[in-house]
Order: structure tokens, then C-alpha cells, then sequence
């Protein structure tokens, strides 16, 4: 660990978490391991051919980490107090936009005390990330919790180039209207030369609200802003015009690390074992998600239990195992989320199951990769219900893991994953008959069909892979540079 100082980088990235977790040895000595997940994976190559630095918090609150060095990247922590975590991130982040964003599946709180929170760590972020990146550089602001940034970013630094990524899905008007502060988060997402999001309908929605809010036009999903004090902006954010690119980047996962995996035998023998300990059933459907109300999982669950009582399944034919991760437990309505879905998995197991088999195996657990790749290897039928979800990453996993080719996805046509897998049985979870008929479909369909869907999944999973999707967004961002630059410039020698 080395102190970075008051370096400068070419290429920056914030995003709400650092990619690291700090961990305690049992002496108390810190240090840092690496985060799995799919966004390092994908920017990792990016950070280290551009001389890249990440902005983000470290997880732990009133933490005052200096900047350091983990698995050669550069990190900068923004310290958050412990208030602001509770108001900025549970709050506002996870208890307004997420529930807005995700379709009013659950009441949003609209709390000014939750806002004015939100305001200030967004400022604490753009001036984290205003002091470390070079001129002319390039950031990119990851995410929900950062929605103000490119804008406060580009007031603090009008030379840089800003992309933004919404990692979650952005509401139709009609429900984006209902937030009391619609119109600063727009202005502040427009801060960014290249908004990307992850479906076309999300950026459509983003482009209406922008037509509706500031009455212009937006062609071929580009934002033409005039220079300050003209036209209806309130608060324009450049003395220049600038014209500002929405667009749909669908995210995905490390897919050959995925397919190297699978070829590890202790992990092929770890899926053969969980088959084993299930007691070898005809048919293992599995869940795989956080514990999160967007997720769909009592809707599964009442499925499954549907055609169990109507004898259409046998527990001891088919199990259904349900990993659910634990998940922001400090916020009331993920506590309350978690009593209903254990209510209902006790019933269901009383209702239905046997001294030899449990209907539901529930785990509420996070487990590490190689466990999950065993999981997903071991399920014949995958169950992805989510009632409204950015991309779903599960999905695309349990397809990354499938080279023999074999295996059922189902998946709700609300998950952006749906747009690209659609050799999938696509379902809408809220009907409960069509999520029957389709778990019904998965479980008797011919291993000829199973293959032939599975080939032309994976193809698409392992083409556009997470690489592919940076490269595309920062590409798009670069081509937008020359302008951004020359503007910038410009504005400068004025
Ligand atoms: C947001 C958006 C979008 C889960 N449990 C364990 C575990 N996981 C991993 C999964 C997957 C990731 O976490 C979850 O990603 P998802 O995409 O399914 O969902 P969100 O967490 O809601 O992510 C989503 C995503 O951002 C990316 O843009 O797709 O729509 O909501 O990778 O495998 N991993 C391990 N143990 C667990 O117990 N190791």
C-alpha cells in the first residue's frame, strides 16, 4: 500500500463503493482484497493502460483512509460520515431512486433531509474527483447514487470529458415525475457528454423526461444544450453550447472467466456433489439473487408452490433451491422483505415437504464465485423473475457456465437481460399461470431444444462480454472528445 499523493489521471472512474474490501487481520493489521464483481473486471484493463485512478468510498463510515495502492490500482476513498451513509445511502440512494427507479415496486421516501444529503456527498465526490483527474482527462461516474456528479464535475472542471453509466433501469415519466427534485437530477446527469444506460427503453425514458421537463427536442437521443442564460435551462452548465449523447450500453460479465471455471474440476465435482446432497432429484430449479423486493422471488416461490399443490410437481422429483444474498439490512423494507420471504418458505416446506425433502432449500448467504459457477452447473432450470431490473448479471452467468450446452433460463421480460437473451423462456412474473406453464416447459423440454437455445445464448453472452461493453461506452465517449476538448479550450482562451 503506497500513499498516490496528489497524482493526476488521465482516466478516473467513481463510482459510490471502491472495488476493495478492506479486511482485518486477527491482529487488527487492514489490508485490502479485491471486491469480485463484474464493473472492476471490466475497467481493471481500461485503469491499467490509461494510468487510471478510483474514486469511491471504502465501505467502512467516518473512515479517513488516505489514498492508496491495492492490486496496482489507485484509489482515493471519499470519506462519508456515518450520517451521510445512513441519509445519502441508505436513504436517499437505496430508499428513494431505488424503489422509484425500479417501478414503485415499493413506496419511495421523499425526505428533503434524505436530498440535502445526497447534494453534499455528490459534491464530495466531484471534488474528489476533480482533484485527481489530468486535464483534459476522462471520467466516468458510475451509477444511481452519483447522479449529480456530472454536473458538479463539470463546474468544478469544464475540460474534462464526463461519461455517466446508470447501472439500474430509468422510470417512465409518468413515475420519474413524482420526485420532488426531477429536474436537478436531470440537470445533473446532463453534466455528462455520454449518459449511458443499460436498455434503449431506459434511455428513451430519460430523453422523454428531458423533452418534457425542459420542452426541446432531442433527435437521434442527443440533448443540443445552449450556452448559459439562453434558452429554458435554468442553470445551463458551460458559456458554450455542448450537446450531450443518451444511449443504451447493456452491461454484462466476465464470461471467460466464467468459462475457465467451469473447466476446474474441483468445481465440476462440487456440482456433482450439491446434485448428491440434494439427493439426485429429476429436476433442481435455482434462484440465484440479493435479497431485494425487485427480485420477484415470492412470485417464484408462489408458482412453485401452485404446481405443487396441484400435484403437477413432486418434491421428491424437484427441488428448488433459492441462494438469496444478504442485502441492505439496515433499510426497514429489505428486514421486512426478509421476514415475508421466510414466512413463505416455512410454509411452503410445512405444507409440502417430506421428512426426506424440503420443497424450498433456502440459504441466506453470499458464497464465494466458484460455489456459484457449481451451483449454476448443477441446476437444470434457472429462475430469473425479477419484477423490474438494470440488466441482471445472474442470468447471464448461469448462461456463461452452460458449455455442455444444457440447462432451462427462465427470465422475466422486465430484466434488461431480456433484450439480448431471447432464446430464454421469457416470462412476465406477475402472471402466475404463465410462470407455471413456463417453469412446466423448462422442466419436461427435450434435450434437443434445451441444446439449441443454450448454443445461441451462450454465443451472445460470450461475444458481448463486460469488455466489450467498456470498450463500446468509452469509445463512444472518445469519439465525443475531439468536441468536448475543443469546447473546453475554447472557453478557456475567452
Ligand atoms: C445491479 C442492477 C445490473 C449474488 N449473490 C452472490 C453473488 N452474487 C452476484 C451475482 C451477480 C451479482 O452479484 C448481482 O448482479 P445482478 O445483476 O444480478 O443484480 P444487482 O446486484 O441488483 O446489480 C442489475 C447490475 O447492477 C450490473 O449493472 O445487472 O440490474 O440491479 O454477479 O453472481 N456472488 C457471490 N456470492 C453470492 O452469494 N460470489
Amino acid at each position: 500500500m503506497t500513499d498516490t499523493g496528489s497524482e493526476r489521471f488521465d482516466f478516473v472512474v467513481v463510482s459510490n463503493r471502491l472495488p476493495v474490501d478492506r479486511v482485518l487481520a486477527h491482529d487488527g493489521t487492514p489490508s485490502w482484497k479485491p471486491s469480485p464483481g463484474g464493473l472492476v473486471t471490466a475497467l481493471e484493463p481500461v485503469m491499467r493502460a490509461n494510468d487510471g485512478a478510483w474514486v469511491g468510498w471504502t465501505g467502512v463510515a467516518d473512515d479517513d483512509q488516505q489514498p492508496f495502492e491495492a492490486d496496482d490500482l489507485h484509489l482515493v476513498p471519499v470519506r462519508l460520515s456515518a450520517e451521510a451513509v445512513e441519509l445519502y445511502y441508505e436513504g436517499f440512494s437505496n430508499d428513494t431512486i431505488w424503489p422509484l427507479y425500479h417501478d414503485v415496486i415499493a413506496q419511495p421516501t421523499y425526505s428533503r433531509r434524505f436530498w440535502d444529503a445526497y447534494v453534499a456527498v455528490n459534491q464530495q465526490f466531484a471534488e474528489a474527483a476533480a482533484e485527481v483527474a489530468a486535464q483534459n482527462g476522462t471520467v466516468w461516474v458510475q451509477d444511481y447514487q452519483l447522479q449529480l456528479v456530472p454536473r458538479m464535475l463539470r463546474e468544478l472542471r469544464p475540460d474534462l470529458v464526463i461519461g455517466f453509466f446508470n447501472h439500474i433501469p430509468f422510470p417512465a415519466y409518468g413515475l420519474f415525475s413524482q420526485l420532488p427534485w426531477r429536474l436537478q437530477i436531470v440537470e445533473g446527469l446532463l453534466g455528462a457528454d455520454l449518459i449511458g444506460f443499460q436498455r434503449r427503453a431506459d434511455a428513451g425514458n430519460f430523453l422523454r423526461a428531458v423533452r418534457r421537463l425542459f420542452k426541446v427536442q432531442t433527435p437521434h437521443g442527443r440533448v443540443e444544450l445552449p450556452a448559459a442564460g439562453e434558452g429554458r435551462w435554468p442553470n445551463s452548465m458551460s458559456d458554450r453550447p455542448r450537446s450531450v449523447v443518451a444511449k443504451h450500453f447493456p452491461i454484462s460479465i466476465d464470461a471467460k472467466a466464467y468459462v475457465a471455471l467451469v473447466e476446474d474440476p474441483a468445481v465440476r465435482a462440487r456440482a456433482q456433489q450439491i446434485r448428491d446432497d440434494l439427493g439426485d432429484p429429476g429436476t433442481i430449479m435455482l434462484g440465484v439473487d440479493r435479497l431485494d423486493y425487485t427480485k420477484g422471488i415470492q412470485h417464484r416461490f408462489t408458482a412453485y408452490a401452485e404446481l405443487l399443490a396441484e400435484g403437477k410437481l413432486d418434491v421428491d422429483d424437484t427441488v428448488l433451491v433459492q441462494i438469496a444474498s444478504p442485502s441492505r439490512e439496515r433499510v426497514e423494507t429489505y428486514r421486512a422483505l426478509r421476514d415475508e420471504i421466510e414466512l413463505t418458505v416455512g410454509r411452503v416446506n410445512g405444507e409440502y415437504g417430506t421428512i426426506r425433502h424440503s420443497a424450498i432449500n433456502y440459504l441466506h448467504h453470499g458464497y464465494p464465485r466458484e460455489e456459484m459457477v457449481a451451483l449454476f452447473l448443477a441446476a437444470d432450470v434457472m429462475l430469473v423473475t425479477a419484477l423490474r431490473d438494470g440488466m441482471n448479471l445472474v442470468a447471464k452467468e448461469y448462461v456463461a457456465t452452460r458449455g455442455d450446452d444444457d440447462g432451462v433460463l427462465v427470465l422475466s421480460e422486465f430484466a434488461g437481460a431480456a433484450d439480448e437473451l431471447k432464446q430464454a423462456l421469457l416470462i412476465n412474473p406477475h402472471d402466475i399461470d404463465g410462470l407455471k406453464r413456463a417453469m412446466l416447459t423448462a422442466v419436461h423440454m427435450t434435450r434437443a431444444e434445451r441444446r439449441t437455445r443454450m448454443r445461441a445464448l451462450r454465443h451472445r453472452v460470450l461475444v458481448h462480454d463486460v469488455e466489450r461493453w467498456s470498450r463500446d461506452f468509452l469509445e463512444a465517449l472518445a469519439a465525443i472528445r475531439p468536441r468536448a476538448s475543443a469546447q473546453a479550450a475554447a472557453a478557456t482562451e475567452d
